[in-house]
């Protein structure tokens, strides 16, 4: 197991911040890895950049070598003319981060319009462009929470929350392409399992203060709704995730989540789309015929 760890380790995994212009992509970056203060006059982005960010591995111990999971975190270009998104820009990808701007749908609708082909969505062209045996875990972010007033609805203009949880829940039962379970395929009796194992993490940040709500549909939640959905597909449910306060725990998650699922694709010798991560499998039916004990 020990040469398993050290050999994901090695790895510098690759994720890259998409979404479209003056979502606060660059100031996500800059104040939650690079120790950046705001930047409210922030020039747009028209060359993608990296940062180097390094987490602690959670079953390190004293002795062993790689401490930390680095991955390198691609600032991109949301607006079209600076685009330049080609397939290459999304290849050997192995985490993605896609961000909205609350107070700008158009942002949101950018992130997945629906199963028309013809406008731009971010989640089709991740999932149409980067490889489905690395890609290992996506992140919604809703940024500019600061300009949400806490315990007032939203004001009309503002992206809604149904309009979220919608989103996040078509992520996890339509793909965008083909109608199964979004980022990888899967045989029809485990595409439930597939389905809410790739489903998207979700973070509400705010550049502006470096805060985050992080939301994920975590394991205790999965194994409930396993046993439970032949019946009630409805109980699945996004729970918050309370050690997560600011922007830079959120990316760690990510890469955490990351390195979880690639451990468990070595661990299993087989690639991202083989067995989910962290989901208990169901017990093959006892076997009947044999009635002895
Ligand atoms: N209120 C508020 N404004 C923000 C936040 N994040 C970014 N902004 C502002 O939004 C504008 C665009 O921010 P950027 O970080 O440059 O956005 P971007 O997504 O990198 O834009 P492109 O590089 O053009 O794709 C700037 O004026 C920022 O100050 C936030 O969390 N809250
Ligand atoms: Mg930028």
């Amino acid at each position: 197991m020990e040469v398993i760890h050290e050999a994901v380790a090695d790895t510098v995994y690759k994720i890259i911040m998409i979404g479209s212009g003056a979502v606060g992509k660059t100031n996500l970056i800059g104040v939650g890895a690079r120790g950046c203060q705001f930047n409210d006059m922030s020039p747009m982005t028209t060359n993608p950049e990296f940062v180097t960010v390094k987490v602690k591995r959670p079953d390190w111990k004293p002795g062993q070598a790689n401490q930390y999971i680095t991955a390198h975190l691609w600032d991109t270009a949301g607006q079209e003319r600076y685009q330049a998104i080609s397939a290459s820009h999304y290849r050997r990808v192995n985490g993605a981060i896609i961000v909205y701007d609350v107070s700008n749908k158009q942002s949101f609708k950018e992130v997945y319009p629906g199963l028309s082909n013809s406008s731009l969505s971010w989640l089709r062209a991740l999932k149409q462009n980067s490889d489905p045996d690395l890609l290992a875990a996506v992140m919604l972010m809703e940024n500019k929470a600061d300009l949400l007033k806490k315990g007032e609805p939203r004001q009309p203009s503002y992206v809604q929350e149904a309009d979220v949880d919608k989103l996040l829940l078509d992520a996890v039962f339509k793909d965008p392409t083909k109608g199964l379970g979004w980022l990888h395929d899967a045989p029809s009796a485990d595409v439930h399992a597939y389905r809410v194992a790739n489903a998207l993490m979700f973070a509400r940040t705010s550049a502006a203060t470096n805060e985050c709500e992080l939301f994920e549909l975590n394991e205790r939640k999965v194994a409930a709704v396993n046993e439970m959905f032949q019946q009630q597909s409805d109980a699945i449910g996004y729970e918050k995730t309370e050690q997560v306060t600011t922007v830079t725990k959120a990316i760690e998650a990510l890469v955490l989540r990351i390195y979880e699922r690639s451990k468990d694709m070595t661990a299993n010798g087989s690639k991202v789309k083989g067995k989910p991560f962290k989901i208990v499998p169901t017990p093959p039916p006892t076997e009947t015929t044999d009635a002895c004990c």
